[in-house]
């Protein structure tokens, strides 16, 4: 920790209970001061604490801003008559089977202008914000052609330059395979290869590539192709993984050292083991395993056995999660996958953060980091967890202001 004696900082929140969510845990009492938008000082409060502008907490907590770390927040129209027909006892395979699923929401997104796209994914990610959130990660994949996913791309790129907020983005071209293509999954991963890869990267449209490694999805050997395009391009990867079945993609994710491997319902001891080798973080989508009404749990014990570092997101999309709640997703961890409140929270925040590859900017509160922050009233951490549907944010801090 700083020394608190003579600093002068542009803001000092004071009288603070902080869940730094680093290795300094928890500071009854604490102040934050920040210089240019990053924090410059977590410690005790104390009175030579000096700012141009002071903000007394009166005991309140702080955490850091809230990351989702897995989202399709950008795409169009919405599938609530699919979960009529789910309700009837379609299943999800069923449907994208029949040239529903991904596709219907396809048709939707290729033929929405990039400002309808923009007013849409809006009105979500406002909720997403009144929730705390500081950072979010935004996945195309509704486009499959390349021209329009660049469009959902630079959607994305759009909702961070008119909202307080960090957007990552990700290309998720090999998400399913567009009608023009059919029979001929390998001639779409080389229109991926070979044009959607390195035109999002030439643009600077996409921090990183994704894929749906699945029976419904592609092979491991077709996201294998894509993940070497990505390195080629100088592009992370993560995957959609062991999500509806077991293709080793996890383990795939892991060999191409991949920040995530997400979902991960029927993940294996082999595919932990790889992951837990290469740093992977395993994203938990509790949102679409309520959705879905899938049974089968991830294997959270053996992961948390196995060191791999756990992170939460919503994966709001339009056909298996269709959720604007990042505390509603906490919930969820705890109360469908058993995950502990300090997981849940850590899942949001420092390993959101790992997940992204950006564990030196955000994630926890420490000197040098951005000045992101979520003020709260609660009495305790764990009534972020605990409640269904509230919203106790107080205020909310994107670098600094
Ligand atoms: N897994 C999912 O849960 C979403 N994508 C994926 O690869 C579902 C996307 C959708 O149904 O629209
Ligand atoms: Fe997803």
């Amino acid at each position: 920790m700083t020394s608190p004696a003579n600093l002068m900082f542009d803001r000092l929140w004071r009288n603070a209970r902080i869940a730094t969510m680093s290795a300094d845990g928890v500071i009854e009492t604490g102040a934050i001061g920040a210089r240019a938008g990053r924090i410059a000082y977590v410690g005790a409060d104390d009175p030579a604490l000096d700012a141009a502008e002071i903000v007394d907490c009166a005991g309140r907590w702080i955490t850091p801003g809230l990351i989702d770390c897995h989202t399709h927040l950008v795409h169009g129209g919405n599938r609530a008559h699919e979960f009529e027909l789910r309700l009837t006892g379609a299943s999800y395979e069923e449907i994208a089977r029949a040239g529903g699923g991904i596709v219907s929401t396809m048709k939707a997104t290729r033929a929405a202008e990039e400002d309808a796209l923009l007013a849409s994914a809006r009105i979500r990610l406002d909720r997403l914000i009144a929730e705390g959130l500081t950072t979010i990660e935004i996945k195309s994949g509704y486009g499959l052609s390349t021209e329009s996913e660049l469009k959902m791309l630079r959607v994305a790129r759009r909702l961070g330059q008119e909202r307080g907020v960090r957007v990552v983005t990700t290309l998720l071209g090999a998400h399913a395979l567009p009608p023009e293509f059919a029979g001929d999954a390998d001639g779409y991963i080389d229109l991926i290869c070979r044009e959607m890869i390195p035109a999002a990267a030439a643009e600077g449209l996409a921090d990183a590539v994704d894929g749906f490694c699945e029976g419904i999805g592609f092979s491991p050997a077709q996201i294998a192709r894509v993940f070497a395009a990505a390195r080629a391009n100088g592009l992370a990867v993560k995957l959609h993984a062991e999500q509806l079945s077991n293709l080793g993609g996890a383990a795939l994710a892991a060999r191409h050292d991949a920040l995530s491997a997400d979902h991960l319902e029927y993940l294996d001891a082999d595919g932990i083991a790889a992951m837990a080798r290469s740093g992977t973080v395993a994203t938990l989508l509790p949102g679409a395993y309520y959705f879905t009404r899938e049974h089968q749990l991830p294997p959270v014990a053996a992961l948390r056995a196995a060191g791999v570092p756990i992170a939460i997101a919503t994966d709001c999309n339009p056909g298996t999660s269709p959720l604007t709640s990042i505390l509603l997703a906490m919930n969820m961890g705890a109360t469908l996958f058993r995950l502990t409140v300090d997981e849940c929270l850590a899942g949001v925040t420092r390993e959101a953060a790992r997940a992204l590859g950006l564990s030196s900017e955000i994630g926890t509160l420490e000197p040098g980091k951005s000045c992101d922050l979520a003020i709260w009233d609660v009495e305790r951490p764990a009534e972020l967890v605990y409640r269904m549907g509230a919203n106790p944010l107080h205020a909310r801090v994107w670098k600094g202001l």
